[in-house]
């Protein structure tokens, strides 16, 4: 069997070349995806979502991987160059980035299958048995040798990761999909308001992740075919997924943990979703485990002193509970409950910071109380300002609140300007 001797796993991992793409809007994270690729927003302290994906793939031993990047590719090439360009050495290891180029014709990537052709030669030159398509905005930890392995075991000309999601929370988001006993693909409806629920559950449907294996050759003929024609989106879930299931054999791979429950898998996609997905990381045992060096998540991070804690002499105020703080803050005599800061945050005297996600290089002036709220990078909160405290006032000041009562505050809705 082939997913019982590794060995045989780690020969289809190294004849594969990922291709992860990264250049979606995100639109739903509002002010926080104004500035940046969705793939490129920060994520748990000190992580950007893309390190997913690409620590997954390291640790799968897959080390060909592109990325396409298109919508606001500044923040992210930056990331790219700075934290996983060590890869690119002479044996053949890479993180090339494939930004859209026109290479092919006038226009830039129209769609997820339009991404990938556009880079067929790229891929070609690499000749790779197996090409495996990946979304760049989600967060989980997967080993894409397993999916890699069940593929080729199935005899699959393509295979899509799945996973069981919520009725409501699939529709209008994500492709679905019904399977036979073989969870070979019989039907895949992309984003329809009215998933078709789950055979053993009503309340149940099964989900793309948005993550592809393909035979090489297979992909490309698809990719030609689809190129050629007028009416097509060029978009997997959209196109190629719905044109191929008859005629070809794609394969679901239901994506499960060692214990064969459904695993971690989060799209923060919308504010809300990050911050819930921010927040769970605080919890004593959350589901995702950062702390794991079987499966370590890998970033770039610059060099910065430790976290420091500064008692208030005047009243000997000052601390932190149930919190996560990461490298060059400085909490000098304020209190923290429940928040996650990402790196080179100052928090000053007489503050209280609570259910909060604070992304680097914020100042909290003295006197402040902040509460259910995102802070976007480089935003100085003046001293004396109350943030979540009063959600009607939060939206007459310009702050944006969700619907779950989080409320997101960035630079400039605060009139200051950003350095890059
Ligand atoms: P979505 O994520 O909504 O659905 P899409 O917006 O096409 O689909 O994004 C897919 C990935 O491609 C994202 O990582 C995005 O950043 C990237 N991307 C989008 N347009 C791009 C472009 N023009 N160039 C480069 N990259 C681009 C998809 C599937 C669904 C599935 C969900 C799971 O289509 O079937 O359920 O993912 O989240
Ligand atoms: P990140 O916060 O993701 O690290 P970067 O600072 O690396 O983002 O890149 C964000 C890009 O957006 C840069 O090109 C930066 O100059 C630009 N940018 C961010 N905020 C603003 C703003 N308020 N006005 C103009 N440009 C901005």
């Amino acid at each position: 069997m082939l997913d019982n001797n590794p060995r045989f796993i780690s020969r289809l991992t190294r004849d594969t070349y990922a291709l992860i793409l990264a250049g979606g809007k995100g639109s739903r994270l509002h002010e926080l995806t104004e500035w940046r690729a969705k793939p490129s927003v920060h994520f748990g302290g000190k992580f950007r979502i893309i390190d997913f994906p690409l620590s997954n793939c390291i640790n799968s031993g897959i080390k060909k991987i592109g990325v396409a990047t298109q919508y606001k590719a500044h923040s992210l090439i930056k990331h790219l160059m700075r934290g996983w360009s060590h890869l690119n050495t002479n044996m053949g290891e890479f993180v090339d980035v494939l930004p859209a180029s026109q290479r092919t014709s006038e226009a830039w990537y129209e769609g997820t299958a339009d991404a990938i052709f556009q880079n067929l030669d790229i891929i070609r030159a690499q000749a790779p048995k197996y090409v495996l398509v990946l979304s760049g905005d989600h967060v989980y930890k997967m080993d894409y040798g397993e999916m890699l392995a069940y593929h080729v075991e199935s005899g699959a000309d393509m295979t899509v990761s799945c996973m069981e999601v919520p009725i409501e929370e699939a529709a209008g988001s994500f492709g679905v999909m019904t399977v036979d006993e073989q969870f070979r693909i019989r039907r895949f409806d992309e984003k329809p308001a009215h998933p078709t629920p789950l055979p053993t559950d009503p309340a149940q449907t099964l989900a793309s992740m948005g993550n592809y294996v393909f035979n090489t050759e297979f992909l490309m003929e698809q990719l030609i075919r689809d190129a050629k024609d007028p009416n097509s989106e060029h978009d997997f879930g959209k196109n190629i997924i719905p044109a191929i299931i008859e005629s070809c054999q794609v394969q679901a791979f239901p994506f499960r943990d060692a214990s064969g429950k459904r695993a971690y898998w989060r799209d923060v996609g919308t504010l809300d979703s990050f911050w819930e997905a921010n927040m769970e990381l605080i919890s004593v045992v959350p589901e995702l485990n950062l702390y794991d060096d079987n499966w370590p998540i890998m970033t770039y991070q610059v060099q910065q002193p430790p976290a420091k804690f500064v008692i208030n002499e005047a009243d000997r105020v000052g601390m932190a509970t149930d919190s996560m703080v990461s490298g060059g803050c400085v909490i000098s005599g304020a209190r923290l409950n429940r928040s996650l800061l990402f790196s080179d945050v100052n928090v000053h005297s007489y503050t209280l910071v609570e259910d909060s996600v604070i992304l680097p290089e914020v100042d909290i002036g003295r006197h402040c109380h902040i509460r259910k709220a995102i802070i976007d990078r480089g935003t100085h909160i003046p001293p004396n300002t109350q943030i979540g405290v009063n959600k009607e006032e939060d939206i007459a000041r310009g702050f944006r609140v969700t619907n779950k009562g989080v409320t997101l505050v960035t630079a400039e809705m605060l009139g200051q300007s950003l350095h890059s």
